[in-house]
């Protein structure tokens, strides 16, 4: 079976589906290709912080009716030093508000709404295969109910996550790639309980890092980081709730409820940059291209941005017959992923106790948040990068 189209997407995640309906709004065709079933995607917890860019793209499609209803709107969030909480009030720094709304949830919209926008979407795909990249005639290959299939397209577009073989496809005498892989990963917890507070606290106590986040005003998601080799099953209920209490302090831990874990897993942290972004005919977007740690909830929000690039490359391509605006697209995007990348690992290092540091490094960290909580100019650049820099 073999079917043509202008942009072959593969990957259903939150990049693959907002591109999609971004194209499908600019009247290109696209077909979307997913491993796995709907019911999996959905399953995935992760990011729950939402930056303007990504809301203010959901409204231009016309999919925010849901997430104007659920979504809390948060005015600054906090840093804890294991004494205090040094309050970063972003909307009055900024005059920009991030908003709680789980990535389960937008996926959701993005998926509820394809039919109705002929977007197609094709799960429970295997073996896809990339071919003829390097050519103004690249298609993919997949599998399905025993059949191969072919989708012939004059772009394809790589949101296949950072597992995917889009990325792969690219021959490693263009690629580079840099990374830095951290020696901890964060153990989280997904409760229907009420959030210990109404804003985000991300602390640094001598028993390490805790994050109290939440997806609503019933359901909290909280975290603490783990060497790689602890087990999620050494970890009870009972016992993350007593470290979560430790770590974030008393005046948190007289408010935090607890509950049965619905869901509880360990994720690793790294940094990581692939480019180029654009090989030939096949563009890199979200977490195919580079992956942030998840202390600045930045990754979903770089997808909205990758894309958000990448509609508007397409878009003038065919609609506009402007054949410069594809080859645009790969520095635009690198520009902004460097200063996520930056953000992140720089809140990462600030927030973390890692195993190598001395009492100097210590130091340093009392140090800069002391002057974080001192000082305007610093908390105005943090706010400014939590908010999400323009595009
Ligand atoms: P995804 O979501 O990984 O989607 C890629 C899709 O491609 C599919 N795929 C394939 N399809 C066909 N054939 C193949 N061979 C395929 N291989 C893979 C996959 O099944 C999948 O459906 O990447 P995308 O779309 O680029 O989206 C990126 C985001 O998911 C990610 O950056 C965020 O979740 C990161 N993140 C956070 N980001 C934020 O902006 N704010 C946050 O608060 C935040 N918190 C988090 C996070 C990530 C976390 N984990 C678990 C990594 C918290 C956590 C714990
Ligand atoms: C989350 O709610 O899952 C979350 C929030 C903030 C982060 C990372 C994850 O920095």
């Amino acid at each position: 079976m073999s079917q043509k189209t202008q942009v072959a997407i593969v990957g259903a995640g939150p990049a693959g589906l907002l591109l999609g309906h971004l194209l499908r709004a600019e009247g290109i065709d696209c077909v979307v290709v997913e491993r796995q079933s709907p019911e999996y995607v959905l399953g995935r917890i992760r990011a729950g912080v939402l930056e303007q860019i990504t809301t203010d793209l959901l409204q231009r499609l016309g999919l925010d009716e849901r997430l104007n209803k659920e979504g809390l709107l948060e005015e600054g969030f906090c840093l804890a030093d294991g004494e205090r909480l040094i309050r970063i009030n972003t909307y009055e720094l900024t005059g920009k508000h991030v908003t709680i709304y789980g990535q389960t949830e937008v996926t959701r919209d993005l998926m509820d709404a394809a039919e109705d926008r002929g977007l197609e979407i094709i799960y429970e795909v295997s073996d896809v295969a990339l071919h003829d990249i390097e050519s103004d005639a690249p298609y993919l290959t997949y599998d399905k109910d025993g059949k191969e299939h072919r989708i012939e397209a004059r772009f394809i577009a790589g949101c296949d996550g950072y597992y995917g073989p889009s990325r792969q496809a690219i021959p490693v005498s263009v690629a580079r790639e840099f990374e830095r892989v951290y020696p901890f990963g964060w153990l989280g917890i997904l409760a229907d309980v009420p959030p210990c507070h109404d804003e985000l606290i991300y602390a640094n106590h001598e028993n390490g890092f805790a994050l109290a986040s939440m997806r609503s005003k019933v359901r909290s998601r909280y975290y603490i980081d783990v060497a790689m080799t602890e087990k999620v099953e050494d970890w009870s209920d009972a016992r993350l709730w007593d470290e979560l209490a430790v770590r974030l302090g008393p005046d948190a831990a007289a408010n935090i409820t607890r509950g049965p874990a619905l869901e509880k897993s360990i994720a690793p942290l790294r940094s990581y940059v692939f480019e180029p972004m654009q090989h030939g005919s096949l563009f890199l977007a979200g977490d195919s291209a580079h992956i942030v740690p998840p202390t600045g909830a930045k990754g979903l929000n770089l997808a909205a941005s990758d894309v958000h690039y990448l509609s508007e490359a397409f878009a003038g391509f065919f609609n506009r017959n402007d054949n410069d605006a594809v080859s645009g697209y790969a520095k635009k995007a690198l520009s902004r992923v460097w200063k996520s990348e930056r953000f992140s690992w720089s809140l990462t290092k600030l927030m973390h106790r890692f195993p190598d540091d001395g009492p100097f490094e210590r130091k340093m960290q009392v140090a800069e948040l002391g002057y974080i909580a001192s000082s305007q100019a610093a908390q105005k650049s943090i706010a400014e990068n939590y908010v999400g820099l323009p595009v």
